[in-house]
């Protein structure tokens, strides 16, 4: 029996020991794919005519079409062409087509986070996909000076790996035009479990897609009516233009690490449906910042909750990037829609370009208990005070009498 157990000890502890090495190979997911960067020397050195000969040219990918690696400096027409990362990164000509194939945990969802560039003055678009499953992403409008933008789709992994695949569907006149990546990296979800008093799903937006640390743009989250695979798990992106996922690195942050910038006025909406139960009272709460990125005032969201709607502006203290916000609202079902807009649309003060907007945070949706309790108090006082003046033999104030009737109604 010592023996044993003594034999027991020994396997806890190696167990112990090998533990934190577990857990680091499974988070190692997390993070940049396989030359995700596009910084591995292709085994003849970077190609000097930057087009890409073989499909298999590119470390860890695989390529199709005219797929060149191009290097941060290198000009094109005149322009200097876009590396958002690094050195190095590959545009794709009409139809071109990179992919990497990787193990993933089948029945999770995974986030991919990438960097796109446009190079020409048309509409671009990318094509992400982990086929069947595919996103077409309008590289259209720009967010920012800079050109180029991180963003973040969804997968849902029906089986244990993934054929990651990033395409240029366009065919555009002009073959050197077509979108440059960058910097790819996936991260597997969780969907947080619901607190008690929330009804609200990652009401605080903390649980979303990789960010890198180097890069001070936040990430963008286009539409997204899949509420089964969003990269910002409970919530849907149901506008057709994008939101900004930020860090607190490098923006204002009410709570926590992560919040929402909301962008392009009612063109960028954000929503959830929460379980209610019907003819309860609600209160939705939620902080209203500023990112601390020099975005014009004002800034105002227009919040949704079931039937109400409410318009609120930023005016928050003088020492303070947030202000906490409510809409009351009465449940008519047992899901009820809440969502965000910026009523404005708001660009940077330092430059004319850069969309930017109102940040939304710490969302809550819970029973307004206070409300029914006071209801209920003031009613039980009216009848307090009913009662004493009948012993009091007083007569009774017949508006006394409607208010208690009301109330007794209410109750
Ligand atoms: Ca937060």
């Amino acid at each position: 029996m010592a023996r044993s157990s003594i034999t027991m000890k020994w396997v806890s502890m190696f167990m112990l020991l090998l533990l934190p090495h577990f857990t680091l190979t499974t988070k190692a997911d997390d993070g940049l794919v396989g030359n995700g960067d596009f910084e591995a020397s292709p085994s003849n050195g970077f190609p000097s005519e930057a087009l890409v000969e073989s499909p298999t040219e590119i470390p860890s990918w695989k390529s199709n079409g005219t797929v060149e690696l191009v290097e941060s400096g290198q000009k094109q027409g005149g322009m200097i062409l876009i590396v958002p990362q690094g050195r190095h990164a590959v545009r794709l000509g009409n139809d071109a087509e990179i992919s990497q194939e990787f193990p993933v945990e089948k029945g999770s969802v995974y986030s991919v986070t990438f960097c796109a560039a446009r190079t020409c003055a048309q509409l671009e678009s990318l094509n992400v996909s982990v086929p069947p499953a595919s996103q077409t992403i309008d590289l259209q409008t720009l967010y920012n000076v800079q050109g180029w933008n991180p963003y973040a789709v969804s997968f849902n992994a029906d089986s244990d790996s993934f054929r990651l695949v990033f395409k240029n569907p366009g065919m555009e006149d002009d073959p050197t035009c077509g979108p440059i990546i960058d910097n790819i990296a996936i991260k597997k979800l969780f969907t947080p479990d619901k607190p008690k008093d929330n009804a609200v799903v990652n009401g605080d937006m903390e649980e979303g897609p990789w960010m890198f640390r180097n890069t001070s743009l936040g990430v963008l989250l286009p539409t997204n009516l899949d509420e089964e695979t969003s990269s910002l798990p409970g919530w849907i992106v149901e506008s057709n233009r994008a939101i900004r996922y930020i860090d607190s690195d490098h923006f204002a942050v009410p709570g926590g690490k992560r919040a929402i910038e909301l962008l392009s006025g009612k063109e960028g909406i954000i929503s959830q449906m929460v379980e209610t139960k019907p003819d309860k009272d609600y209160s939705l709460t939620f902080s209203l910042g500023h990112a601390d990125d020099k975005c014009k005032e004002p800034l105002a969201v227009m919040a949704f909750a079931g039937d109400q709607a409410q318009n609120i502006h930023y005016t928050p203290n003088s020492n303070s990037t947030f202000q906490t916000a409510n809409l009351n609202f009465t449940a008519k079902a047992d899901r009820t829609r809440i969502a965000f807009y910026s009523i404005y649309y708001n660009t940077r003060s330092d430059d004319m370009s850069s969309l930017c907007g109102p940040v939304v945070d710490d969302v809550r949706v819970w029973f307004a208990a206070a409300t029914s309790l006071s209801k209920f108090a003031l009613s039980r006082l009216s009848l307090l005070i009913f009662e004493r003046k009948c012993q009091q033999g007083k007569r009774i104030n017949p508006a006394d009498k409607r208010a208690l009737k009301s109330e007794n109604q209410i109750k």
